[in-house]
């Protein structure tokens, strides 16, 4: 529901490490959210008593079918979309995790909200990410373990 004053809100977005790739899909976002057809993570929003642990294992699930662990926590950044028709803030915590079988395949479990995920190295990254990510990646972070 939305209501009439606005607050930032806290999403949690999963890195999901393969080798030396990470899952990415395009988002196909509906009228007045962001990124419209850019690569992005998935992630979503963090609900009522999660842990960051908790909120990205159930979305890494919801969108994507995968079952992941080594959950850990990477960093935190904030994210203002103050110029979209429908403006809202972000707290957004990036996590890392892996694949519990490295042979599960991606679902494209929300076709509404995704065109479908891939791997994609992260030395050949898509274009254009989604500018959270991009940002991210321009200023030097990495997901992997060094
Ligand atoms: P939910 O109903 O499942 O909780 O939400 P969602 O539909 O999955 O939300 P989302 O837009 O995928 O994620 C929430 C916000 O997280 C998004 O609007 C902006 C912020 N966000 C970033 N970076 C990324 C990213 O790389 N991927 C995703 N999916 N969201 C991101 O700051
Ligand atoms: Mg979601
Ligand atoms: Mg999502």
């Amino acid at each position: 529901a939305e209501t009439a004053v606005p607050v930032p809100r806290v999403a949690v977005v999963v890195y999901i490490l393969k080798g030396k790739s990470v899952l990415m899909g395009r988002r196909l976002s509906s009228a007045g959210d962001s990124g419209h057809f850019t690569f992005a993570l998935p992630g979503g929003h963090l609900e009522f008593g999660e842990s960051f642990e908790e909120c990205a294992v159930r979305e890494v699930k919801e969108e994507t079918g995968l079952d992941i662990e080594k959950t850990e926590f990477l960093t935190v950044t904030n994210v203002p979309f103050l110029n979209d028709p429908k403006p809202s803030h972000y707290v957004t915590i990036s996590m890392r995790a892996v694949l519990s079988d490295p042979s599960q395949v991606p679902q494209n479990l929300e076709p509404n909200k995704c065109s479908g995920w891939d791997w994609y190295d992260w030395d050949h990254l898509p274009n254009p990410l989604f500018w959270p990510m991009e940002k991210m990646v321009r200023s030097g972070f990495n997901p992997f373990p060094v």
